[in-house]
């Protein structure tokens, strides 16, 4: 992918875990490698298209200058993520946050901390047999949104589907999401589970009614099994209220452990229904 590289911007500021440093200050070197696709702006001769450089200068200026941390590891992380948050061209980050004065009673040239942060494309489902079962849809989606971290990119349809798993219960509203985040798989889950009981699901029978289901699909091309999270979700092969809302929204995602498409396990399911 293409890149814009900023080298030691410096910027005179206070973080620090001495006091001294917090009430002197001193002058931090900032890198960062910007991943993004210039093609566009590169034919076009066009700024618009592109990332501006110098905005990214004063952006780190202002947020370093904002807010005094302790560490220059949450310096770094901080600065990361609202650079990528504050512009949606960049795809990946890479920040190396230097402290050449770092006050150790010893010479050195430099010490620093170096960071590549991205943003990941996750799918998720959502699914609600309980009450006004579209505000719940709604809700959800609307609180994903709401996270720093979380930008919700599509969304499918609303689709009434039959409830599966032998548990007696009534219809489901069920959708697919697509969206971009910052948050690690772990993160996610804990927002969602955060979502799930800011909306009052109750967890009693297992695949029984719910006011909210939110499930995590797909992760980038990840494939993690630990004993809190599966990715991918491995029921979604046998489930038509996924892959029919998942067509829609990203037919040619390849699963990563089948190795085929969204739309062709859809109609391989369809396939095994009808025989
Ligand atoms: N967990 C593991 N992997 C994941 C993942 N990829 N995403 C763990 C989310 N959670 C994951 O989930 C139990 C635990 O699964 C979590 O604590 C998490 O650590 P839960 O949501 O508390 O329990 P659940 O929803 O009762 O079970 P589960 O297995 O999530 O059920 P499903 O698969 O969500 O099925 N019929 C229709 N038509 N539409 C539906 O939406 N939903 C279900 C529930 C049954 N029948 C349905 C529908
Ligand atoms: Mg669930």
């Amino acid at each position: 992918m293409d890149q814009i590289k900023i080298t030691n911007l410096e910027v005179f500021c206070h973080h620090g875990v001495y006091r001294e440093e917090n009430v002197l200050g001193q002058k931090f070197l900032v890198s960062v490698i910007l991943y993004a696709d210039l093609r566009k702006a590169a034919i076009k001769d066009d700024l618009t298209q592109s990332v501006n450089y110098g905005e990214v200068c004063h952006f780190i200026k202002e947020q370093m200058e904002k807010e005094t941390f302790k560490l220059i590891e949450t310096l770094t992380e901080h600065l990361a993520r609202k650079i990528l948050i504050q512009f949606p061209m960049i795809d990946k980050i890479q920040l190396e946050v230097k402290k050449p004065w770092a006050p150790i009673l010893l010479p050195l040239e430099t010490v620093s901390v170096v960071m590549e942060r991205s943003w990941h494309c996750v799918y998720l489902s959502i699914g609600s047999n309980m009450g006004d079962k579209e505000n719940n849809l709604n809700k959800a989606i609307e609180l994903l949104d709401l996270d720093d971290l979380c930008k919700v990119t599509n969304i499918s349809s609303y689709l009434v589907t039959d409830p599966v798993g032998g548990v007696e219960q009534a219809d489901f509203l069920n959708a697919a999401l697509e969206l971009k985040t910052l948050r690690t798989p772990k993160e996610l889950l804990e927002l969602i589970q955060q979502i799930e009981n800011t909306l009052k699901r109750v967890r009693t029978i297992h695949w029984g009614p719910r006011t909210i289901d939110l499930d995590i699909l797909f992760y980038d091309q990840e494939v993690i099994k630990t004993k809190e999270l599966t990715i991918p979700h491995p029921e979604i092969k046998n489930r038509e209220f996924v892959l029919s809302p998942m067509c829609e929204i990203a037919p040619a995602l390849v699963h990563p452990v089948y190795g085929k498409t969204v739309c062709r396990l859809y109609e391989e399911l369809a396939y095994s229904a009808n025989e």
